[in-house]
């Protein structure tokens, strides 16, 4: 191999470490030219192939790339014998792309099927990790939310060290890697929705026959819930609060005929079809937070109680997403008189 230009000894050692992990050949590691890349050895799972990067010894390389994979200084190479390399674990014609739904994080919808190894040599400062999506074969979506995921080994779950947002068809990540295996995921959103109906059940002149809503009738309300992002909200973080109309007084004794003043029904919304389940259930009482006009906590008197103005329902379970299409739905009915 012919140069034009003299190589400095960061861009001899960049170079030897690639030679050495493509070949499969260690090289005399010395002082002054070093093995930088550890992502070559098998139990980091023979990253091999496409090792470039950035390092400084007496001269600085200040950016390289690996298969899409762009790392430029930022304010890491701060003195010699620092260096951050990368490569992949697959050499062919036609690389890797398209996405994989394996070793997720939570969060996240999918991520590229090609990883990188990154290999760190030296603390501090930061670096640009720049994702060029059509080369890695994701989908340009500029705007949408991305993480960057590591894991330590070749198997396991990844966990989401970083976010960005594409721009241009790249994504950049402003960070300092730890050794260990790369790759690129992207967010997903929820998109809860809450509609709120009612029905008069009884009134006092009528009883239960064409109900109107005069004083002393009794009015179901039913909350109907649904998330149509493609993405579930954190585990026990789905949170209804209702405050009710200053004429309607909430009952608060056995509504659904195990005790509580809710009936919650899963997948059933109609006219929303398909439907699926929400994954989430309503345990009553833990679940349930009544408070009284002031806004402080209060008892329930397990019958109409007129003190209850608020409730707050933090459902328990991980919300379910329409990522395939049908959308999770849920109702809570609850009961009130009017005065
Ligand atoms: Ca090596
Ligand atoms: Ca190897
Ligand atoms: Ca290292």
């Amino acid at each position: 191999m012919f140069y034009q230009t003299g190589l400095n000894n960061a861009q001899r050692s960049i170079l030897s470490s690639y030679l050495s992990a493509k070949w499969n050949k260690a090289f005399a590691s010395s002082p002054t030219y070093p093995d930088v890349y550890s992502g070559d050895e098998t139990v980091q799972g023979d990253y091999d192939f496409f090792v470039g990067g950035i390092g400084r010894a007496a001269g600085s390389q200040t950016s390289g790339t690996s298969q899409g994979l762009t790392i430029t200084n930022s304010s890491f190479l701060s003195g010699d014998g620092k260096y951050i390399l990368a490569g992949v674990n697959y050499l062919t014609t036609t690389p890797i792309t398209g996405t994989s739904n394996i070793d997720m994080p939570s969060g996240y919808l999918n991520r590229s099927s090609r990883s990188w190894y990154i290999d760190r040599t030296g603390n501090g400062g930061l670096v640009d990790l720049s994702f060029n999506a059509s080369e890695i074969g994701l989908s340009v979506d500029n705007g949408a939310e991305y993480g960057l995921f590591h894991r330590v080994g070749t198997s396991g779950a990844f966990t989401a060290v970083a976010t960005a947002t594409m721009i241009g068809g790249v994504i950049t990540f402003n960070h300092l890697p730890d050794d260990g295996v790369y790759t690129v995921g992207k967010k997903g959103i929820s998109n809860i929705t809450l509609v709120k109906t009612n029905q008069t059940i009884e009134d006092p002149v009528n009883n239960l026959l064409n109900p109107k809503a005069i004083p002393g009738s009794i009015i179901d309300y039913t909350l109907t819930v649904r998330n149509l992002g493609d993405l579930g909200p954190d585990t026990d973080t789905t949170l209804i609060k209702d405050t009710l109309q200053s004429e309607l007084t909430l009952f608060t004794g056995d509504l659904d005929g195990n005790g509580s003043p809710f009936v919650f029904t899963d997948n059933s919304c109609p006219p929303t079809t398909p439907t699926i389940t929400s994954n989430l259930t309503l345990d009553y009482p833990s679940d349930v937070v009544f408070k009284d006009a002031l806004g402080n906590i209060a008892t329930p008197s397990m019958d109409y109680d007129t003190s209850i103005r608020t409730f707050e329902i933090t459902l328990s379970g991980l919300m379910n997403s329409n990522y395939l299409a049908d959308v999770p739905c849920f109702t809570v009915k609850y009961r009130t008189k009017l005065q």
